[in-house]
């Protein structure tokens, strides 16, 4: 099974792909994860993504596309996976659709994690008093929520339009969400 979760900051998609992947057994690709990895380590990719991410804007795609075509090469993906935090706009969400094209790859579903914006609020702030993320203060919140209207959304309808996208209620425990995306993805 090949998945790609959607949702905004915060909206769980982190948390349930990692479950999910787990309990299915499929590769967890998160670009989110990628990302931080590069910046603590301080490679290329890190020094040139750190900026964006501390201001809550999105790295620009032409590096984010060259990472996910690196997996897409590798083979890493063949035997299922979840793509968590990609595509983010629809230029990704375009070179996705070529990408898996190219090598023969179907996408079978476009999970999306339907939460609102003071539950995000509420949770964002909890975990920046745990982990601290540099992204995760009241400001740079607003600011991906507002970048996740204007540049991440539009990808709904793209997948809507593919009739793959299958929205799920992201609000509740993390036990009761688990078990609504495993009535569609289990
Ligand atoms: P991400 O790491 O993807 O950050 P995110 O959207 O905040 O999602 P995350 O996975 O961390 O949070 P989750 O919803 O699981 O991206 C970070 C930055 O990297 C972006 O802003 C951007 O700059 C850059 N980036 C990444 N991908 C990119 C791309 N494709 N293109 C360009 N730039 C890119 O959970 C959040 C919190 O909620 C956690 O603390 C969790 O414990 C809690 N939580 C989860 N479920 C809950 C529940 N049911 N109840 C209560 N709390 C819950």
């Amino acid at each position: 099974m090949n998945l790609v979760f959607l949702g905004p900051p915060g909206s769980g998609k982190g948390t349930q792909a990692i479950r999910l992947a787990e309990k299915v057994g499929l590769v967890h690709l998160s670009t989110g994860d990628v990302l931080r990895a590069a910046v603590k380590v301080g490679t290329e990719l890190g020094k040139k993504a750190e900026g964006f991410m501390t201001r809550g804007e999105l790295v620009p795609d032409d590096l984010i596309i060259c990472l996910i075509e690196e997996k897409v090469a590798s083979g890493d993906l063949k035997s299922g996976f979840i793509l968590d935090g990609f595509p983010r706009t629809m230029p990704q969400a375009e070179s996705l659709t070529d990408m898996f094209t190219k090598n023969k790859i179907g996408l079978d579903k476009a999970i999306l994690l339907d939460v609102g914006d003071a539950e995000i609020l509420k949770r964002l702030k909890g975990r920046a008093e745990i982990e601290g993320r540099a992204d995760d203060t009241e400001d740079v919140i607003k600011n991906r929520l507002e970048v996740y209207r204007k540049q991440t959304q539009p990808i709904e309808d793209y997948y809507r339009g593919q009739s793959i996208l299958v929205a799920i209620e992201g609000e509740g425990t993390p036990d009761a969400i688990f078990e609504r995306i495993l009535k569609v993805a289990g």
